[in-house]
């Protein structure tokens, strides 16, 4: 069976492709999940593919990839800056971990610059857009590959 990689997608992301397009561009999140979809199948991987707006539904989601997936890609978009829970969750994980922001945070307002979960995650993409998770999930099926 192949490996499954978890997509966790914060809170107003939702909203992607409706506003401020000259920072997180204009495509929607249902055009994120088809680019992830569409690249996990090419590296044959599974990929499961979530956005929430509530904090304790994207830690319980984390603990969930604990036992269900094999990697997981998170952008944690506003509780990057403020969840020391989430980074707690994110610790607990024996798999490897890559954050991911659409916009360079370090770019950005200074509240931006420091991400808890970064303390946790293996790798950080940011400020490449899309392409950001298309490459978290090539350097995750590497990753997997280099394991077995
Ligand atoms: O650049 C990223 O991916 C962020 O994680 C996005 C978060 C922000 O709080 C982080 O600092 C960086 C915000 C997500 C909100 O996304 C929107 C998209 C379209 C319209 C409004 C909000």
């Amino acid at each position: 069976m192949s490996a499954l990689i978890y997509v966790l997608n914060g809170p107003n992301l939702n909203l992607l492709g409706s506003r401020e397009p000259e920072i997180y561009g204009t495509g929607t999140l249902d055009d994120l999940e088809t680019l992830c979809s569409e690249t996990a199948e090419g590296l044959g991987v599974g990929v499961d593919f979530r956005q929430s707006n509530i904090e304790g539904e994207l830690i319980s989601w984390v603990q969930e990839a604990r036992t269900r997936a094999a990697g997981l890609i998170i952008n944690p978009a506003g509780y990057s800056h403020t969840s020391i829970a989430l980074m707690d969750a994110i610790q607990a994980l024996d798999i490897p971990v890559i954050e991911v922001h659409l916009s360079n945070i370090h770019k950005r307002e200074s509240f931006r610059h420091h991400s808890y979960v970064s303390r946790a995650a293996d790798g950080v993409i940011c400020g490449l857009g899309f392409a950001g998770y298309r490459l978290a999930l090539i350097a995750l099926s590497d990753i997997l590959e280099e394991d077995q």
